[in-house]
């Protein structure tokens, strides 16, 4: 099956990749997103988000001719929704006791609306949008068939997740394996051929619901994994262990592969997805909701562990170095480095952050140093929140000379402790029972 015309519904950090792709490659691309700064970014050339070759790609597409940005979805052959799934900010769910966070799919449902005056006999609609099991059979089928077509039979409806991560999108959109779940196997196939125009990974066909789950596996077993590193970090603190030595010895285990203990968990996805299985059936999932709680707990951890070094907070200085979700990026959505520094000025210490991939950022009500030299200057204590290369490769010789701090938190594994303590720093680190001194 051909397709000539695409329109993308939802042009943020996986439509207008997914747009300028399939403009790259022949197809006439129609973007859309209800935010008209965005299109008149895009529509003067420019565009609104970071990520690394996007520059490059987009202007590709508009050099083409083939790609055009609207604030509106026209008649096409083939539509993808590609609309955030956040949660909902006052309104939550609870089980026996869990409370659990519910999924707002507003902007699912306004993108199958949008379609609906459009929809032809042969089209072919997508959702790329994470979302609960069945939202494609059970929210965005009901939706698109008030055109009166019926899907499945009249046009072909698939889900297919997006897998790529941040940082590495444009390439692994390409590269990376596909699912494609149709409602019907003639959808699945019709996804199938659409993605074939520049997916050089596999692309399996299954049904929509499979796919739905198949995302939310992937990331829900991540966190779950990330999650019993946390724990372990609580317990080698507990028995005088520490827990990144005990981590790598457990990884030579032919079957083993532990991830690494940290501040928590970040971004959009790994911090987000799980909960769209709790909510679909609270009563079943005890394991992924508790893994959720424990990293969701990690902040307030860190934050222990600087008392333990501070004792009360009130009026302590702190330097914190990195409001990221994860290294090396610019991404500061959703971050536990954030919720850090919360936690710390609710006990009254001043903290000043320092995020060098966003050094203009403003977050509201986080005190961001103007410069690395300003936030060490006067610390009396340096958490380390994010590894960032940069961080990583720090010189504590040269260190101290910038800072009166002369205690140090590590909270991602980023330095050797014993460097920083022959340079005069108390030195603590996350799930390290066995060096602190
Ligand atoms: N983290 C840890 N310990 C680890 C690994 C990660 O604490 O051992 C933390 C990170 O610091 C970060 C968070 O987890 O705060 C998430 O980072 P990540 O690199 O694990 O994942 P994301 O959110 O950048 O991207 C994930 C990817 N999914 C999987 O690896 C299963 C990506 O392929 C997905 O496309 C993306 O979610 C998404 O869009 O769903």
């Amino acid at each position: 099956m051909k397709f000539n015309k695409l329109c993308v519904i939802g042009l943020g950090y996986i439509g207008l990749p997914t747009a300028s792709t399939f403009a790259m490659y022949d197809v006439n691309v129609i973007g859309v997103d209800i935010n008209s700064n965005i299109i008149e970014t895009l529509n003067k050339g420019e565009i609104h988000i970071h990520e690394p070759g996007l520059r490059e790609a987009f202007g590709k597409a508009v050099q083409t001719g083939k790609f055009k940005a609207a604030t509106q979805p026209e008649e096409a052959d083939a539509y993808i929704i590609a609309v955030p799934t956040p949660f909902k900010d006052h309104e939550a769910g609870e089980y026996n006791g869990m409370k659990y966070k519910l999924a707002d799919m507003k902007a699912v449902t306004s993108a199958a609306e949008s379609i609906v005056p459009h929809l032809k006999k042969g089209n072919l609609v997508i959702l790329e949008s994470t979302s609960p099991p069945r939202t494609t059979l059970d929210l965005v089928a009901p939706i698109l068939e008030k055109s009166g077509l019926k899907a499945g039979s009249d046009f072909f409806l698939c889900y297919s997740p997006e897998r790529v991560l941040p940082g590495q999108i444009l390439h692994e959109l390409i590269e990376n394996a596909r699912v494609v779940g149709g409602v019907t196997p003639e959808s699945a196939q019709a996804g199938h051929d659409l993605y074939a125009t520049f997916v050089k990974g596999e692309i399996i066909k299954t049904d929509s619901t499979t796919a739905e789950m198949v995302k939310l596996m992937e990331n829900t077993y991540r966190d779950v994994n990330i999650a019993i590193a946390n724990e372990f970090s609580r317990l080698a603190e507990k028995f005088g262990v520490d827990v990144w030595e005990a981590i790598s010895l457990a990884n030579l285990h032919p079957r083993v592969k532990i991830l690494s203990p940290g501040p928590g968990v970040g971004g959009h996805c790994i911090s987000v997805d799980p909960w769209f299985f709790v909510e679909s059936a609270p009563e079943i999932t005890p394991l992924i909701y508790h893994s959720r709680t424990v990293n969701d707990g990690q902040p307030n951890f860190v934050v222990e562990k600087i008392k333990q070094a501070l004792g009360d907070l009130k009026g302590k200085r702190i330097a914190a170095l990195g409001l990221a979700y994860k290294p090396d990026v610019d991404d500061l959505r959703e971050s536990p480095a954030n919720e850090v520094v919360h936690l710390l000025q609710n006990q009254e210490a001043q903290v000043k952050a320092w995020e060098p991939f966003k050094p203009d950022a403003k977050m509201q009500g986080i005190h961001m140093a103007s410069s690395l030299e300003d936030a060490l200057k006067d610390a009396d204590l340096i958490v380390l929140l994010v590894k960032h290369t940069e961080f990583a490769n720090f010189n504590p010789q040269e260190i101290a000379k910038k800072t009166n701090a002369r205690i140090v938190l590590d909270t991602v594994n980023g330095w050797d402790s014993e460097a920083w303590k022959k340079n005069g720093f108390k030195f603590f680190r996350i799930g390290d029972g066995k060096s602190e001194s």
